[in-house]
């Protein structure tokens, strides 16, 4: 019976880890500073991230596929409705939830009711406290104190800078259970090109435009062409209202010119090709409040 466990995979770890928290608290960073790559987009503006987004980590030895996921809300309207469903579908089944939150603020009413949702969960926890480094001096044990029990572990890392983040993947590769990989070995995530096509073009909107135009924005890449020496990417932006546009687009294009050079030089850099993008401008009247433009944006 025991011969079946003694193959090559007998030392292999491999498992999942959700990365859960408010919107803008670094869940995205955290994720690509460990990838050592941008998977996942970042911004300033909270509510970035729209998807799960899985990011793998390969060694020898490990494979950890890192899962993270849009800042939980309450839903206001029914692109949130839609983010909350992925939140709960990521805790499913996880061999370990990372709460991320940050130092400054905490506990956040939103933190008080993500901890005690975790109350109820048997999965291994740790709890993450991020931003360090705007924080340096912070008293440790007032903050750990409205940790619930359910919480294994607890570190003060800065996803900026680095801090304590070794710390932390020992403790990752410690709760991670033994299996054999779920994905090749050189995959860094299951997500198509053209998916990070579309989110790098979202977060240009994100860094280039204030207010209400990242959250007003959808992207949808209509062609993706693959030649030799070069890759052509065309992408529709969806705009909820028609005095959104010329916003936008800027005086003589100037506007929607940055963001087409800004998705073009970081995907150049990620495809190590050269890529041209072309963009279209278009409105969707409320598409954040419709199921049909919801599904076809893959939500
Ligand atoms: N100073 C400092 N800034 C950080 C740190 N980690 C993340 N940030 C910044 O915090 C902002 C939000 O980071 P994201 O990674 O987009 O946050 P998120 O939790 O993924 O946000 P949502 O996707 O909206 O839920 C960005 O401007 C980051 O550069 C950190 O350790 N220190
Ligand atoms: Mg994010």
């Amino acid at each position: 019976m025991f011969f079946c466990f003694m193959n090559n995979s007998a030392n292999f770890k491999s498992g999942f880890v959700t990365i859960i928290g408010k919107p803008n608290t670094g869940k995205s960073t955290l994720m690509n500073l460990i990838l050592g790559e941008k998977i996942s987009i970042t911004s300033p503006k909270p509510q970035t991230t729209r998807y799960a987004i899985k990011g793998i980590w390969n060694t020898s030895e490990h494979q950890i596929i890192f899962v993270d996921t849009p800042g939980y809300l309450k839903p206001r309207y029914e692109l949130q409705e839609k983010m909350l469903k992925i939140w709960h579908n990521a805790l499913k089944d996880v061999d370990l939830i990372i709460f991320l939150t940050q130092i400054d603020g905490f506990p956040t009413e939103y933190d008080k009711e993500v901890l005690n949702q975790l109350k109820t969960l048997k999965n291994p926890q740790l709890a993450v406290f991020n931003k360090l480094d705007l924080n340096p001096e912070v008293d440790r044990n007032e903050l750990v104190k409205y940790l619930p029990e359910s919480i294994n572990e607890v570190f003060f890392v800065s996803a900026k800078t680095g801090e304590n983040i070794p710390e932390l993947m020992e403790a990752i590769k410690y709760y991670i259970p033994f299996h054999e990989p779920y994905y090749d070995n050189d995959m860094l995530s299951d997500l198509p090109m053209r998916f990070f096509a579309q989110e790098i073009i979202r977060e240009a909107i994100f860094h280039f435009f204030e207010e209400e135009i990242p959250y007003s924005s959808a992207v949808l890449i209509e062609r993706f062409k693959e030649f030799p020496d070069k890759v052509i990417i065309d992408a529709v932006i969806w705009l909820e209202r028609e005095s959104q546009k010329p916003i936008l687009i800027g005086k003589n294009g100037s506007s929607i010119k940055k963001v087409r050079e800004y998705a073009e030089r970081e995907l150049t850099r990620f495809m190590q090709m050269p890529v041209q993008v072309h963009l279209f401008v278009k409105i969707k009247h409320k598409w954040r409040k419709k199921q049909s433009a919801l599904k076809e944006l893959g939500f």
